[in-house]
């Protein structure tokens, strides 16, 4: 049996796993839980990120607006399924204008990590990079460097530095809708210089894995368990019709993250539901957060849908972990 090392969240949405079904990973009964207009000027909300705040919850929300440009927004929330978002997006401080300065901001990510939050996003700066801000309250929000170079656009921190260091995953991209993505593993002493780069997995070019042929990206933030770091991550396969979305999990050693102890050949989540089907991008489920719950193993897993909508998802770490168990992928 694994375990989630963390805190427990007595409050974590959940549903029991409906009877007889098979996959490790099983939908929220209502979904979608946000619907693409649930503020006065989205066009679609999702990929998303959010975590415990006070006694509810707080997340920060992709919204494109009906000019489809891409911003991220704040929100709250009692229950964790239903939100309040904001309609103005996040106002960001910090010390220098340059890097303030907004082109585009996308796939926000939340972690608490020593005594703040963290926010990570895909940022404009001349092309696509790793935007990093953090905040105590949800209200001000400072914005640090960029973590990287152009072009990267999938950045997800660790909850804790690893041997000193804070430490995150990335995928490094072109400009376009990249048709390669592999994970790399980065390491800062500040939150400020990043360095001492790892790589982490890449694509599964075989058939017994073709649905992660194309590209692969971390998903939420690494949840630390006995058994080493479990990550649920994006895997993409180029068809006919174009890129699919879907989702897969791995296991990564616990102080050197960069090696893979175990990963699945088989998804986790597919687009099978009309809501992840059709939409501005159809085809899609992006994983960007998980709620866990140390006490009892349950994990929320919160996904963009179609680039439209946003999903809930249950687990727990037992299924994940037997699933890669079950279904290993074997790289030659
Ligand atoms: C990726 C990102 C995600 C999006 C996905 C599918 O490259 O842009 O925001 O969900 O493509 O369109």
């Amino acid at each position: 049996m694994g375990k989630i090392i963390g805190k427990g969240l007595k409050n974590i949405p959940w549903q029991d796993k409906p009877e007889g079904y098979k996959m490790p990973v099983w939908r929220y009964s209502e979904n979608p839980i946000i619907g693409r207009h649930d503020t006065s000027i989205a066009n679609s909300i999702f990929n998303s990120a959010v975590v415990p705040f006070k006694d509810g919850f707080a997340g920060v929300f992709r919204c494109d607006s009906m000019g489809v440009s891409m911003d991220i927004y704040v929100g709250f929330s009692k229950d964790a399924i239903h939100w309040d978002i904001s309609d103005k997006p996040i106002e960001f401080v910090g010390e220098d204008d340059e890097i303030l300065n907004r082109e585009y901001r996308y796939d926000p990510r939340v972690v608490f990590i020593e005594d703040r939050y963290y926010v990570t996003w895909c940022n404009g700066y001349h092309g696509p990079t790793i935007g990093i801000a953090y905040t105590y309250d949800f209200k001000k929000f400072v914005q640090l460097e960029n973590a990287f170079l152009p072009f990267n656009r999938n950045g997800v921190l660790f909850p804790r530095k690893i041997n000193g260091n804070y430490a995150m995953l990335s995928r490094p991209s072109d400009n376009g809708h990249t048709p390669f993505g592999d994970i790399f593993y980065s390491q800062s002493p500040d939150m400020d210089y990043w360095g001492h780069h790892r790589y982490v997995m890449g694509t599964f070019k075989g058939d017994a894995s073709a649905w992660q042929s194309t590209k692969i990206g971390a998903g939420p933030c690494p949840i630390e368990t006995d058994e080493g770091w479990l990550l649920i991550y994006h895997g993409v396969l180029n068809t006919c019709n174009g890129f699919v979305y879907r989702m897969g999990c791995a296991l990564l050693d616990k102080d050197q993250p960069w090696k893979v102890i175990g990963r699945s050949r088989f998804y986790i989540l597919a687009p099978e539901m009309q809501y992840e089907q059709c939409g501005d991008v159809p085809n899609v489920v992006f994983p960007c957060a998980a709620l866990t719950d140390a006490d009892t193993g349950r994990i929320a897993i919160y996904y963009g849908c179609a680039d439209t909508v946003t999903g809930l998802a249950f687990t727990t770490v037992d299924e994940l972990l037997s699933w890669i168990k079950k279904y290993p992928l074997q790289e030659s």
